[in-house]
């Protein structure tokens, strides 16, 4: 074995150590409130997960030492002026369900966009629609990129549109009734600044709404 096959053994090797030596834990999500309890009263949509009848979802494995990163991040959207509240309301860290807490943006398909202010690496998210009573938001899809503008080097990390009706590609994963659980999601150590959630109305009405989002991830 001559000094280059040596070096790039001990290369391989340390790599191996390292993705080895990243640690795991279960990501905690501090909750709101809950607003009600019970049976929600029968919502009618296609794509709907099965009920869960009060069993918690499947835990979140993160790295260890995961964070919010997110909290009091700049807020963009689609709809600049929502009807109700402020794009801050996204981000400001209060996820409780009232008449001042959440924002409103316009029917059809709209968008929220977190600045982290640089690149992180991002391992998980949690989105807090409207609470207030049980219903479904329509297209929840959630991206990842570096590019303000959503071009260039796309990730889609969670996705519920299955017939692809908000045009960002048809999605796999299931609709599900808000609660003040919100909707936690492993994203799984993908690299970006803007982290970018699309909606399209709810089984309520045609508007869209935010409580909270958080981002869990870390510095690079
Ligand atoms: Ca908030
Ligand atoms: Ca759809």
């Amino acid at each position: 074995m001559n000094l280059k096959t040596l070096t790039m053994v001990a290369l391989a090797t340390s790599v191996v150590i390292a993705a080895v030596a990243q640690e795991k834990e279960t990501l905690k999500v501090a909750l709101p409130k809950p607003c009600f309890t019970g049976t929600p009263k029968d919502i009618k949509t296609e794509n709907l997960e099965e009920a869960r009848n009060g069993k918690p979802r499947d835990p979140i494995q993160v790295p260890t030492g995961t964070k919010v990163i997110s909290k009091g991040c700049k807020v963009t959207s689609s709809d600049s002026e929502p009807i109700i509240g402020e794009l801050g309301f996204v981000t400001d860290g209060d996820k409780d369900h009232d008449a001042t807490t959440y924002v409103e943006l316009g029917p059809n398909t709209q968008w929220v966009q977190i600045d982290l202010g640089k690149e992180k690496q991002v391992d998980a998210a949690c989105v807090w629609h409207f609470h207030g009573e049980a219903r479904v938001y329509r297209d929840v899809v959630c991206q990842i990129s570096n590019d303000p503008d959503f071009i260039d080097g796309v990730q889609t990390v969670f996705n519920n549109d299955h017939d692809n009706s908000s045009k960002l590609g048809k999605g796999k994963d299931k609709e599900y009734i808000e609660t003040n659980e919100g909707r936690p999601f492993a994203i799984g150590s993908v690299k970006g600044r803007y982290v970018r959630f699309t909606s399209r109305g709810n089984t309520s009405n045609e508007m869209n709404h935010y409580t909270e989002i958080e981002i869990y991830g870390k510095d690079l």
